[in-house]
């Protein structure tokens, strides 16, 4: 064995050398892993008794890609390409071993070798997209050479990590090795190539699948048709397709990668594959908390009870459900009982209906969810949450009688967006057994989880938290106790200015439109409409005192009644009302509003720079750990357009000079409710940026 450099090894078995790769934590393509494989395959080559070479990693998994945390400086050592050409262009076969996953560079480099094989577990993909970019060395010209034009398509632009099942039957991958024997196949398969003097086999060279789709442009016109909802607002995906399209239509290999590298770089200097890239580091990044070490002890959670099996405690149910977590769904009422677990059971079949799982799944997931009117069938549980009313009279009722009732060291939770989690643990004689899990709705879809940590929660039940989090598939985001803590403190700035504008001379739409524009999934007065307006709404109590409590007295309680703000047609499209808008203009009337004309720039900027200043004062609070926490709460819990960051990225893009200029003309318009933040100046003060608040 000979150490080509600290994360490169060569070794032979007999005449096949083996070059392992060891860079924790996924065998990123780092300059040392770049320069490590170009000598390593040098060496080998120069050997004359080398007559096949295996590359294979130690570790968890394959190549996983280029290391991202390069991007934007100076690289440096053996290029990409140099790499690939020691592979592509050696006189003996290749074989890459691939188990974890073979990821952008990693299946790349993977492609020049002749010849690939993998265990079961493995999978293979060519996600670039999720950061903004495309497969820049040269996988969008060799993937259509092997998976096919369509196949390659589908994966480029979904960024899916393809099981190796499906690797073998597209000829990504050509043996499948027992699990825990890859080397040895790898090895043997090696050996097979010797013996049976097996043809040096480039994919580039294959260009039979590339000419089935020659002529044929309606390929990717019915794709970006198909997918024209999915990808807005993207570049990144339509620079994919231009990639797939070029290896079709170029002249050669060379030409085609000649597309790709212009496509790729003009991806790789752009604002959106930058804040893609910011986010994928910010989601890991918020793992990290200061004062809980990674060593800390956690609490083996191997029982759950969910207190309510209305919408919130359903979705919370199911996450660990489909976790394999046992769970006991606590209710008062035999019939609300009965109605939560048929609505769950009701999820789980549309999911098999839609070839997500199977039938059986269906009945796996079902049989670990225990029904139950008796909070005592929870005391072994090591979990209990609940998500009963947002009444804090109410939960500090139940987090007394969970105290009496649930084991010592099980943590009690509260699902509240909104409520003390101090006071409610204030309730119980275990407050630091007491934490905040503010799921989002639908809980069983939304991946972020808001952790409140409590005054006097401990560390364990934190570390646990996290750990919880990652197990049932959520972006858990630390917090502290504050109204709304991150997410939706900052919807309600957002909230108060769309409801300003209307009164003030914009239409719902105009900010919908607006806030559509901007990226986000739908406008606040859509998203109202769809969750109905009547939420929190007490038909006895109104007094026609705003906009929505008219609609709603009016019966226009959103898309359920087939008009809110909007007029819905039966296939619930939505349309601007000629009734709204004259209930806007009579309330305006009613309030002595004369309406002005508001630009788009003006609503966009009333929209979002007071959520950004409410995220400086978060930071200033520490209730989020640092400004990239509150970027991954938006991009994860409510729609914020990931090419764009987070609200704190998008703030530091923009200049915090600019956000300060308008929030102090807005102050001086409007009132304190801009008065911008203390961190805001100092930082402009400064000139720093939220992304150095540490
Ligand atoms: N570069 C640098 N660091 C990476 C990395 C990468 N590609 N992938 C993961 N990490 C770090 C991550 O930040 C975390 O660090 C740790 O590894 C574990 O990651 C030329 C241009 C592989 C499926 O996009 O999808 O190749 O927080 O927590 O959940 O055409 O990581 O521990 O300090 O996510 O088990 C293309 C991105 C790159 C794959 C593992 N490749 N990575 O998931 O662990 S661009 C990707 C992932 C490219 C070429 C182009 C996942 C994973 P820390 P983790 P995981």
């Amino acid at each position: 064995m000979t150490e080509i450099n600290p994360v490169t090894d060569l070794s032979r078995d007999g005449n096949v050398a083996i070059v392992t790769l060891n860079s924790p934590p996924v065998n990123a393509l780092s300059a040392n892993v770049r320069d490590g494989l170009a000598t390593a395959f040098q060496q080998a080559k120069a050997d004359p008794e080398v007559k096949a070479i295996v590359l294979i990693c130690d570790g968890r998994t394959f190549i996983a890609g280029a290391d991202i945390s390069e991007f934007g400086g100076q690289m440096k050592g053996a290029s990409l390409f140099d790499v690939q050409k020691e592979i592509e262009e050696s006189p003996v076969p290749v074989v890459a071993a691939i188990h974890g996953t073979a990821l952008g560079g990693g299946l790349e480099v993977a492609l020049c070798a002749h010849y690939r094989v993998a265990v079961p577990s493995a999978k293979c993909g060519l996600p670039e997209v999720n950061i903004g970019l495309l497969p820049g060395a040269g996988g969008t010209q060799r993937l259509p050479r092997i998976a096919g034009v369509e196949k390659a398509l589908e994966m480029v632009t979904s960024g899916q990590h393809v099981p190796a099942k499906q690797c073998l039957d597209m000829g990504l991958v050509d043996e499948l090795a027992p699990e825990g024997k890859l080397k040895e196949t790898a090895v043997a398969f090696a050996r097979k190539c010797i013996a049976e003097n097996k043809p040096l086999r480039k994919v580039r060279d294959n260009n039979d699948k590339l000419q089935a789709a020659k002529g044929h442009p309606e390929i990717f016109a019915n794709f970006r048709k198909a997918n024209a909802r999915k990808f807005r607002g993207f570049k990144a995906p339509e620079a994919n397709i231009q990639c797939i399209e070029a290896a079709v239509n170029s002249a050669s290999f060379e030409e085609g990668q000649q597309a790709e590298r212009k496509l790729f770089m003009e991806l790789m200097m752009g604002d959106q594959s930058a804040a893609q890239r910011y986010a994928f580091f910010a989601e890991r990044q918020a793992n990290k908390i200061p004062d809980v070490p990674d060593d800390t002890p956690t609490i083996p959670i191997r029982k759950v009870g969910v207190i309510g099996a209305g919408t919130m405690g359903g979705g919370i149910s199911m996450n660990f459900a489909n976790a394999g977590i046992p769970v006991t769904v606590v209710e008062m009422k035999q019939d609300a009982l009965d109605r939560g677990l048929k609505v769950v059971r009701g999820n789980y079949e549309r999911s098999a209906k839609g070839g997500r799982f199977t039938m059986d799944d269906v009945e796996k997931r079902m049989g670990l969810l225990t029904g139950s009117l008796n909070l005592e069938d929870l005391k072994d549980c090591d979990l209990v949450i609940e998500a009963v009313f947002e009444r804090m009279d109410i939960k500090k009722d139940v987090f007394a009688r969970l105290d009496g009732v649930v084991k010592q060291g099980a943590i009690l939770a509260t699902n509240t967006s909104y409520l003390n989690v101090d006071e409610i643990a204030s309730a119980t004689k275990r407050p630091e057994y007491v934490i905040g899990l503010h799921f989002f709705s639908p809980a069983n879809v939304m991946r972020l989880l808001e952790i409140v940590r409590g005054e006097k929660t401990s560390k364990e039940v934190i570390a646990t938290s996290m750990k919880l989090a990652k197990t049932i598939g959520k972006v858990a985001v630390l917090v502290g106790v504050c109204p709304g803590f991150v997410g939706n403190r900052m919807l309600a700035q957002r909230t108060r200015e769309a409801n300003a504008l209307v009164l003030e001379g914009a239409m719902p739409w105009d900010v919908d439109r607006v806030l559509y524009d901007f990226g986000f999934p739908m406008g606040p007065f859509a998203m109202g409409d769809l969750a109905g307006l009547d939420i929190g709404w007490v038909k006895e109590n109104s007094r026609s005192s705003t906009i929505r409590e008219v609609l709603c007295e009016m019966d226009r309680r959103g898309q359920k009644t087939g008009a809110g703000f909007y007029d819905y047609d039966e296939n619930r499209n939505a349309k601007p009302s000629p009734v709204t808008e004259k209930v806007i203009a009579d309330f305006r009337a009613k309030q002595g509003i004369n309406p002005r004309t508001i630009s788009d720039e003006e609503i966009l900027e009333r929209c979002l720079y007071p959520m950004i200043n409410e995220g400086a004062k978060i930071l200033e609070e520490k209730k989020a750990i640092r400004s990239s926490d509150i970027d991954t709460v938006w991009l994860n819990g409510y729609g914020w357009p990931v090419y764009r960051g987070g609200p704190m990225f998008y703030g530091d893009r923009v200049g915090l000079d600019k956000v300060l200029a308008k929030m102090t003309e807005f102050q001086g318009r409007m009132g304190d409710a801009f008065k911008p933040s203390a961190l805001l100046e100092k930082l402009v003060a400064d000139g720093r940026k939220f992304a150095d608040v540490k």
